[in-house]
Formats: C-alpha cells, structure tokens, sequence
C-alpha cells in the first residue's frame, strides 16, 4: 500500500482562518491532559483560546481523539473531551511525534506535546505555535541519554515556537548547546539570557531581539534559504512580577528529581511527575507562575503571527 491520506479534522474557524492567510496560532494539548487537573485544565484553555482571539489570531489547539488529528477544537468535540477529562474513565495519552502514526492507527485519544504540535502545525500550513516551556535535555543525561523529541522536531519543522525558555527541571545549559549542535535559532525576546520557565533571567546569554519588525524579518530570511528549514524558538521571558526565582525553585526541583529516581519513574512520565512535585512542593506557587507564563507566550505568540 502506498501513502493513505493522514486522518486531520480542521475546524471550521481554523479552516477559514487558513483559506484566508489569516493569522493563526497552534497550541499544544498536553498541558490540558497532563499538565492541570479538569477544571482548572479547562479553564486554561479557554483563556489561552480568548488572548489569542482579543490579540487578532485565530487559535489552533492541536489534539489527538479516537484516531484522529483535530487541528482546532470545535463546539461538538469540546463537549465530548470535557466530558472525558472531568469523568477520567476513558484513556488520554501523552503523544510525542514519533507516537502520532502509532496512536493514529489504533484509534487512541491523547494530548500532543510541542513534538507532535510543531508536526501537526506545520502540516496544517500554521506557522507560530505558543507553549508554556519546552521539553529538552534532562539532567543525568550522561546516563540516561533522555533528550525531549522537541529539539529534534525544532530542527525538522519550520514553525515559530514561542516558550518561556526550556523547562527549569531539565540540564539548561546542555538544552542549549543540543539547540546549537541542531541548528535551531533562538531568539530572546526582549532579553540578552535564556529564560528559565519559571525564571524570568539566567547566566546563559543568548542573541537578542527587541520589535516584531527584527524578528519576522530574521524569520523570512531564514525561509528565504533552500530547504529544509528548522523551526525558530523564541524565548519569552516570564513577566518579572510573577517569577520565582531559581533559588528558590533549585530545592525543589532536586528533591522532585531524587524522588523520581527513587520511585523509577523515567521515560514520558518523568516530565509530568516531575511537574506536578513541583505544584505539590510550592504549594501551586509553580503552577501559578506556569499559567502567567502561558498567557504571555499567548499573547506574544499572537502578535508574531498578526506581524508575519
Ligand atoms: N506541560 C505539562 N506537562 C507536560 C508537558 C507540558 O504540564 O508533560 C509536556 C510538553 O508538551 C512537552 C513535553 O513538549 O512535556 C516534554 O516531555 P518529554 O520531556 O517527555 O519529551
Ligand atoms: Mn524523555
């Protein structure tokens, strides 16, 4: 059998958006299923959806239901997944891009990561893609060689990610240099450091960019060159008044790692497990700063794509 046509649902707000070169923004879904507990995973989607809208772009939440690509989640499909995610009887997978043709042909339902999203979003022809922080090279990575499917499909997939930074619980400085040896550009929106998830600064001085006006340009030139081309992540620092700085964070994010290994949870679920030693441990102060982080990657994310 030859290439079969891929099982993608477009919305119909998307869809118009796309028939229109309106400007569009993808989200990922692993926030919603893994990241927050229903509701509060719900009304974070919601929010994301209304920033992106009241900034002039059309939101794209990307998610995999019963063997299906959804590019946009309309009225229909939003009534079945709440009810799924408020009832927690029905499995809901954490979907990397390598996982997608699996998970495809078995009929499965899960949350995209940035992987899959940058995938999904490219195919769809959407070219900026907001996230709360990038997965990346984990610390202990001399052992386990855990490195995040989202560099590699940073470097495949030209699409524009906008991240508060990589995520505090992974090896920063080696998520950086693996961004380097991809050949990914990162921008730092506003910043000379790379922003560090719930940190707005960081010792890892990274290139700069102040308007909207340097940072298309620098995309277009990029598209400008022979294929392929690799995505662009810019980093967006965390508002400064809603940051937790990494002394305060380090504690916590060592004794989430130390937990982990004590408990052997490595693979897809350290991510999520660690995340959510974080909440337990800061009393939700992460997640606090994790919602105020998204929000502003939405925003900027929307502008990017109104400036495109
Ligand atoms: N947000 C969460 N929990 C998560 C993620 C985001 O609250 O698990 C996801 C992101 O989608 C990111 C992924 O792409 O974690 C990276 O996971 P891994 O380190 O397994 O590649
Ligand atoms: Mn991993």
């Amino acid at each position: 059998m030859s290439a079969i046509k891929l099982p993608i649902n477009y919305c119909p707000r998307v869809q118009s958006a796309l028939e229109a070169v309106k400007p569009i923004v993808a989200l990922e879904s692993t926030g919603i299923t893994h990241g927050l507990p229903y509701p509060q995973n719900w009304a974070l989607l919601a929010r994301m959806e209304e920033l992106i809208q009241n900034y002039g772009a059309t939101p794209a939440t990307i998610i995999i239901w019963r063997g299906t690509a959804h590019i946009g989640i309309g009225a229909k499909l939003k009534q079945e997944i709440e009810a799924a995610l408020s009832a927690a009887d029905y499995p809901i997978l954490k979907l990397g891009s390598r996982e997608l043709p699996l998970a495809l042909a078995k009929g499965d339902s899960g949350g995209t990561t940035v992987s899959a999203t940058l995938q999904l979003a490219h195919e769809a022809g959407i070219r900026v893609f907001a996230t709360g922080g990038i997965g990346g090279v984990h610390r202990g990575w001399q052992h386990t060689l855990d490195i995040s499917m989202d560099l590699a499909a940073l470097s495949r997939y030209p699409v524009i990610l906008v991240s508060a930074g990589c995520k505090a619980i992974l090896d920063v400085p080696a998520t950086l240099e693996r961004l380097e040896s991809l050949g990914v550009p990162v921008v730092g929106w506003q910043t000379d450091s790379f922003p560090i998830f719930y940190t707005a600064s960081s010792p890892y001085p990274i290139d700069r960019m102040d308007t909207l006006q340097e940072l298309v340009t620098a995309w277009h030139l990029q598209q400008s060159f022979p294929p392929p081309h690799s995505g662009m992540l810019v980093a967006n620092p965390i508002p400064q008044k809603q940051e937790i700085p990494a002394s305060q964070m380090e504690p916590f994010i060592t004794a989430s790692i130390l937990q982990a290994e004590a408990l052997g949870i490595k693979g897809k679920n350290l991510t999520p497990f660690l995340l959510d030693y974080l909440a337990s441990a800061t009393k939700n102060a992460s997640v606090a700063a994790n919602l105020a982080l998204l929000e502003n990657n939405a925003i900027l994310a929307a502008q990017i794509a109104t400036a495109l």
